[in-house]
């Protein structure tokens, strides 16, 4: 099966996503909300054994909770080609942390490392065909886009398969991040909930 590591987003984001999603030139399917996330890892064709390690492996992480917010929009291009335009994500080292830790136990399992310099982002479209001018137009066009601080308290493993027209994500396994230490304490001072 083929696999990968990602961030679901709540559906408040999601929503708001939605004002990025169309007027490109080039570009006539946009990612259905259902499938937008960031990914942490793309994994590729694993077969069920080592799924199996992979997924022991993800379970013994610990990561603490954070606060996310995507923020801007981007492509990453290969000479005149737009690959895929994507919303951006604040800068949050505890992100970085947690991508290095499912890369580590990834690696552990027995998958080989990824190496490449990780670009948190969630895809929108990956345009057939759509001039550099007119990408540059779009951009510009939704600069200022950001969306609300969420709270990311899981991440996971997802399985993908080719729908008849888009892929098809499934969530095999959510592995729960850790309230940090204090917040416990804090939110009983509070005398509320997390
Ligand atoms: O939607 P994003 O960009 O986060 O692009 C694919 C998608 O990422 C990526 O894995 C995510 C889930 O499918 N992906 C697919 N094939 C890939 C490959 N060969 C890949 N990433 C790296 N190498």
């Amino acid at each position: 099966m083929r696999l990968f590591v990602a961030l679901a987003l709540p559906d408040n984001i999601r929503w708001q996503l939605r004002v990025l999603s169309g007027g490109l030139v080039g570009a006539n399917r946009w990612v259905p909300p259902e499938n937008l996330h960031i990914t942490l890892r793309f994994l590729g064709e694993v077969d069920g054994r080592d799924a199996h390690y992979v997924d022991a492996a993800l379970a013994g992480i610990r990561a603490p909770r954070f606060s996310l917010r995507l923020k801007g929009v981007d492509a990453f291009t290969s000479g005149q080609r737009v690959k895929a335009v994507y919303a951006g994500v604040e800068k949050q080292p505890a992100l970085q942390h947690l991508h290095d830790k499912v890369e580590s136990a990834v690696v552990r399992a027995g998958l080989a490392p990824d190496g490449q310099k990780y670009t948190p982002h969630v895809t929108l479209t990956r345009p057939k065909d759509t001039p550099l001018n007119k990408l540059q137009h779009y951009l510009a066009e939704h600069s200022l886009f950001k969306t609300e601080p969420f709270e990311v308290t899981h991440f996971t493993l997802y399985s993908s398969e080719m729908g008849s027209e888009q892929s098809v994500y499934t969530a095999l396994r959510s592995y729960a991040l850790s309230v940090p230490a204090g917040a416990i304490e804090a939110a009983a001072e509070r005398g509320g909930t997390l």
